[in-house]
């Protein structure tokens, strides 16, 4: 069994956006991170977002709104960074308070800006393999993960645990690309597929993310599968300072003997995610300069 190393890589691509910011001059790229709220693990995720842009040398905006914010305020909010040519990219971070529609947000950021993906017409092009637009950052960085590992797969069954816009159906659909580093043949379960155990057993790649904390146990698992987990729950946990510990969608402990390839929970997708925000930062700042 290897662990794959989500902190390295995700460093390796943070080492390669910094020299390539560098190159700039003139005005840097630049996020605007919007969180509203205080949701504990919104605000540790965005901190963590903010620091990583410094870090590389993009310029972020933190845009903190009350969670009392209403949802034409915050449409309101969209449009002003829509319309301001100093902000390559809008991120809302999710989840937002339950009185405002998430997907009536995420439409309202501009399709050129939108490097969460999010917008209808940036997940159209996903399912259309036209690369102009921008890849949902987790799904973005499970691909890039799976090549830098050298995990290959094309002619493989790829299981998706999962069926949510933000993960399950974006990485069903990359996974099954017509390219080289793809071309796998997929399979998405969710909550009311039968037989569950028997589908995932048959995954060369079973990809985890359900949200639910240790979910896939050791016999839902072929021998030799890698496995990515894309679970980040947070368990009470009175041993801890926090108060909590994090743990994927998979039982590490009896699922991680039977795999070729696992990454852990935390340092395995999570660090990904931000690197693919700040990687689709830059190219929402070319597309700004073409
Ligand atoms: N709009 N909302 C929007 N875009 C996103 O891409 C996200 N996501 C998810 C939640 N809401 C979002 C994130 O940023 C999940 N997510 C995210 C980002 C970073 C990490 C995990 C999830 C991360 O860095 N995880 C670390 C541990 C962090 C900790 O200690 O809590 C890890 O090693 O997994």
């Amino acid at each position: 069994m290897e662990l794959i190393d989500g902190n390295n890589t995700a460093a390796q691509i943070v080492a390669e956006l910094k020299a390539e910011v560098a190159t700039i001059s003139g005005r840097k790229p630049c996020l605007a991170l919007v969180r509203v709220g205080d949701d504990p693990a919104s605000v540790s995720y965005v901190k963590k977002k903010d620091q990583t842009a410094a870090e590389i040398g993009i310029t972020s905006r933190v845009i903190l709104p009350p969670v009392s914010t209403t949802q034409a305020e915050l449409l309101a909010l969209i449009d002003q960074l829509n319309a301001d040519l100093s902000v390559d990219g809008i991120l809302v971070q999710s989840p937002l308070p339950k009185h405002i529609d998430e997907l009536t947000v995420f439409r309202r950021v501009s399709p050129q800006k939108d490097v969460d993906g999010f917008h209808t017409l940036n997940l159209g092009k996903v399912a259309q393999e036209d690369d102009s637009g921008f890849v949902a950052c987790t799904p973005a960085g499970i691909m890039e993960l799976i090549v830098r590992s050298g995990v290959k797969l094309s002619g493989k069954h790829v299981v998706v645990l999962g069926r949510s816009l933000i993960v399950g159906k974006p990485i069903a659909l990359l996974a099954m690309q017509r390219k080289p580093f793809a071309n796998a043949t997929v399979t998405v379960c969710h909550s009311q597929t039968a037989d569950l155990p028997s589908i995932t057993r048959q995954a060369d790649v079973l990809i985890a993310a359900i949200g639910k904390p240790e979910f896939v146990t050791a016999d839902m698992v072929k021998p030799g599968a890698v496995v990515i987990d894309v679970g980040i729950n947070r368990v009470p946990d009175a041993t801890k300072k926090t108060g909590y510990r994090l743990t994927g969608d998979v039982h590490f402990p009896s699922v991680a003997p039977l795999c070729t390839k696992i990454t852990p929970v935390p340092g395995g997708v999570g660090p990904m995610t931000v690197a693919m925000l700040m990687k689709n930062t830059l190219k929402a700042w070319r597309l700004a300069h073409a």
